[in-house]
């Protein structure tokens, strides 16, 4: 709490949200599949003086004086990220990663143009071609789905392909459990012709650790946040294979975005150093150990399990199917109780997106902060607990009591 000091003094009445949130943090069970909790590194990269330095364009090539060391954290970046993925080139500026995904778009596509990409309620992602968003309106997305058992199915996809000739074919997923065969989808789009695309944004530090197969040989240009598996700053990175690489770092700077947030690229930079450590992959192995034990507790207790199987950091649970609730009732039941997670359409969910019929569970950041199978089991039986409460508040703060107990002997910032 000391190294808030400044902030204490200068400004209480912010300073009294952050402890707000650090106490938070530490007593409750964070679930939400696309959040984790950074090292005191990347925090310390985060609150540094790279916060107050422009630095239009790219290492060795600037707009603005005063580079020297701006150039050497993003080369320190730029070549990390290209060590652990693999890849040809990496843009590290994308400021989050729909930006991200924004840029990929602007680097290939002229308006018009036509995409597949995933649908919403069966797992893709707002920027993957939701109506309501801006990728939408300037190219024309065409949306495919999964099939009752959860995978997708190639052959139908293939045929989608063959009939809409998509210039780009986009692979990945906000919400969704399997795996997707790279080799496979990558062939498709070379039948037609289809420049390929995967957004790794919530496995890129499963992938960085070797518990799931890298997209990065397969794709041209392959988009990622860099603050949920991988376990860093808020933010977004763009790898492609060098063919792709002025079209990219063209589409990022001054395509869609201005001067780079050299904070966040230090903070970057941290954090593929870290991940680039044995210790990250014994812990994206330890991710996948956590959801599969999870996965067979909430089977034993006859939860319905979205898609079949969890392959990955998250799982989807029909909450009206396995309990007869709805997924804002168990978000905010879960919230009382001191678990945060998220509600989550399902494939074709009947309900609104406000109220739909199942919620998203994620083990990335408890297994930062050292849980392990065991743990997962007893928090299945809390989730249990709390979706048969009815909302009591006596049996939430019930669980909220137990859940603290946990997590002190779990601390995030010791
Ligand atoms: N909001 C992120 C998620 O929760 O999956 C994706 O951008």
């Amino acid at each position: 709490m000391n190294a808030y000091r400044s902030l204490r003094e200068s400004d209480p009445q912010a300073f009294a949200a952050l402890k707000g949130e650090m106490k938070r943090e530490e007593e409750g069970l964070e679930l939400i599949a696309s959040e984790n909790t950074v090292s005191p590194a990347v925090l310390d990269a985060l609150g540094s003086v790279f916060t107050n330095k422009y630095s239009e364009g790219y290492p060795g090539n600037r707009y603005y004086g005063g580079q020297d060391f701006t150039d050497v954290i993003e080369t320190l970046a730029i070549d990390r990220a290209k060590e652990l993925f693999g890849a040809e080139h990496a843009n590290v500026q994308p400021l989050s990663g729909a930006a991200a995904n924004l840029a990929a778009y602007v680097s290939v596509l002229a308006p018009g143009d036509t995409v597949l990409g995933m649908d919403l309620s069966h797992g893709g992602h707002l920027t993957h071609g939701h109506p309501v968003t801006l990728p939408a309106k300037v190219y024309r997305f065409v949306r495919y789905k999964t099939e009752a058992d959860g995978a997708i199915d190639y052959e139908k996809l293939e045929a989608l392909a063959l009939s809409e000739k998509p210039r780009l074919m986009l692979a990945g997923f906000s919400s969704y459990t399997r795996q997707i065969d790279y080799a496979r989808f990558a062939a498709i789009a070379a039948k037609v012709g289809a420049v390929t695309m995967m957004d790794m944004a919530h496995i890129a530090g499963m992938i960085a650790g070797g518990a799931l197969p890298n997209p990065v040989p397969h794709f041209d240009i392959v988009t990622a946040t860099t603050h949920k598996t991988l376990r860093g700053p808020r933010g977004g990175l763009i790898l492609c294979k060098e063919a792709f690489a002025r079209a990219v770092d063209k589409a990022v700077f001054p395509g869609v975005q201005g001067g780079p947030h050299m904070h966040m690229v230090l903070a970057k930079a941290v954090a593929f150093g870290e991940a680039l450590r044995p210790e990250f992959r014994e812990y994206a192995a330890q991710i996948l150990r956590n959801a599969k034990a999870m996965e067979s507790e909430f089977v034993s207790l006859g939860y319905s399990i979205v898609f079949g199987t969890t392959e990955n950091h998250m799982l989807l649970i029909d909450t009206v199917k396995s309990r007869g609730v709805s997924g804002r009732d168990a978000q905010e039941w879960l919230d009382a109780a001191g678990i945060t997670l998220n509600k989550n359409v399902l494939p074709d969910d009947p309900r609104g997106p406000m109220d739909p019929s199942g919620v998203r569970i994620g083990v990335p950041a408890a297994t930062t902060r050292g849980m392990k199978e065991a743990e997962m089991r007893q928090i299945v039986l809390w989730i249990d607990r709390a979706l048969r409460s009815g909302g009591r508040k006596r049996e939430l703060s019930a669980i909220r009591r137990e859940v603290k107990a946990l997590c002190k002997a779990f601390p995030i910032y010791r």
